[in-house]
């Protein structure tokens, strides 16, 4: 979703990179380039213009810093602005009241229902109630019902009035011992009296602890424009934007919590109840800027293996003793976790790395048949596989010489990147 900006960076950081120093001109060169990249990924306008200010002075204030290179200044100044623009930390549901009581609001086909279930996945420890509150649609409450079903959560069907379907559902979430309760309520095409007289009265006798608009991260701008207006009418705890794994430039998540003060929850990766994505500044700032997501990777990959386990990897990662049994291992992992194209999006330099950046799935079967080709003295020391090795291994998998030698480079450029994180050059940019 963030590809356009971090294409973009990550080419004119090595730019910035290679400069001795930077004049004013080289400078505000950059300044245009990273402004035309933010209004291209469709962010905010006005954003992106207060963006760029903040960032000139920050330049300017600490134009000389001993320990770092000018271009290096650039990017962690673009990093920590970034960090900034998307609220500083992740905003996370609190579960003070029981039950808490999350209202998911939004225009039609945004997500709500989706998103519902999705919430209902990663707090499940919660004992979620799923609330179909959409009287005119009953396709609807079905639709949520048979999401319910999958993501293990309880349901509580519409009835006649939608406010008196949340009571109902109260009710039986007390009885229940629901934790969580989640109001699926009506989407309209347009924001009109009707809906918002409905949310309204659904908020004024519920009291929700946490309102949350679901929007289209695809409609770009439009999503901005949807944030302000339900925020003015309804008062909004925050956002989650949907659809970013489509075509989405990301722009629409950038900017809503600076163009409208309403936070972002989370993201929405995927038509998988499974695909929900914590917001979380440092961690997106990280990916936009190309670093890649290494925080975010932990975490799915932790969801798939065993936490010793990682622990081991991440220390075979650091000090470059990871192998291509490692490596197997891993891609066995992500397999399990969906999409590899996904992931590959988030590991460090991956985005800066080429051939590594656009690996599809299908890319992923052969790659794994070329790895299992290997002997097991080959996965550990991937150097001793000389020409007639390489030829060996081809044949084996089905795949041709330059598919091996391309697996055999990008492993290697991707295990220089992971040990030059290990030995802190990168460490700018953790905190
Ligand atoms: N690719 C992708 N599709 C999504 C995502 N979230 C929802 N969808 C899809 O978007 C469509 C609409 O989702 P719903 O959850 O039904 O939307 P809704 O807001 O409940 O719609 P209404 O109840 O009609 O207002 C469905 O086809 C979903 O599968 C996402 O994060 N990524
Ligand atoms: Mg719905």
């Amino acid at each position: 979703m963030f590809e356009v900006i971090t294409d973009k960076f990550v080419k004119l950081q090595r730019k910035l990179l290679g400069f001795g120093r930077l004049s004013t001109k080289e400078i505000s060169e950059a300044l245009r380039e990273i402004r035309i990249t933010l209004l291209e990924a469709d962010v905010n306008y006005k954003v992106v213009g207060e963006f760029i200010r903040g960032l000139q002075e920050k330049i300017e204030a600490k134009k000389i810093v001993e320990s770092l290179k000018p271009g290096e200044l650039i990017n962690v100044i673009l990093f920590q602005e970034l960090v900034k623009l998307l609220g500083e930390k992740a905003e996370k549901i609190q579960f003070s009241a029981v039950p808490t009581i999350v209202e998911l609001v939004g225009l039609q086909g945004t997500g709500k229902t989706t998103t519902a279930a999705k919430l209902a996945v990663k707090y499940k420890g919660k004992k979620p109630l799923l609330v179909a509150c959409d009287v005119k649609r009953p396709a609807a409450s079905e639709q949520l019902k048979i999401l319910a079903e999958r993501a293990q959560a309880d349901f509580f069907p519409v009835r006649n009035d939608a406010l008196k379907t949340c009571l109902a559902a109260l009710e039986q979430a007390k009885k229940n011992s629901n934790q969580l309760v989640i109001f699926d309520t009506a989407g309209r095409l347009h924001i009109d009296e009707d809906l918002m007289h409905e949310l309204q009265s659904i908020k004024d006798k519920t009291k929700p602890n946490f309102i949350l608009l679901v929007v289209d991260g695809m409609v770009g701008q439009d999503a901005v424009n949807q944030a302000q207006e339900f925020h003015a009418k309804l008062g909004l705890n925050g956002a989650i934007v949907t659809k970013l794994d489509g075509d989405a430039k990301g722009g629409a998540v950038v900017s809503i919590r600076k163009a409208t003060s309403v936070p972002v929850y989370f993201m929405g990766t995927g038509e998988r109840i499974e695909d929900l994505e914590e917001f979380a500044p440092q961690r997106i700032a990280t990916r936009i800027i190309g670093q890649g997501d290494i925080l975010s990777l932990q975490e799915k990959v932790a969801q798939a293996m065993a936490p010793q386990d990682q622990e081991k990897v991440a220390q075979k990662l650091l000090k470059g003793k990871f192998d291509f049994t490692d490596f197997l291992e891993q891609l066995k992992a992500i397999k399990k976790m969906g999409s590899v194209s996904k992931l590959l999006a988030m590991i460090p330099g991956a985005a800066g790395v080429k051939g590594l950046d656009n690996i599809d799935d299908k890319d992923f079967g052969r790659t794994e048949a070329i790895i299992l080709s290997m002997t097991r003295q080959e996965r550990q020391d991937p150097d001793i596989i000389d020409g007639s090795r390489r030829k060996r291994i081809a044949s084996g998998s089905g795949t041709s010489v330059e598919e091996v030698n391309r697996l055999l480079k990008e492993f290697r450029q991707a295990k220089q990147l992971m040990q030059s994180m290990g030995s802190g050059k990168m460490k700018m940019f953790r905190r």
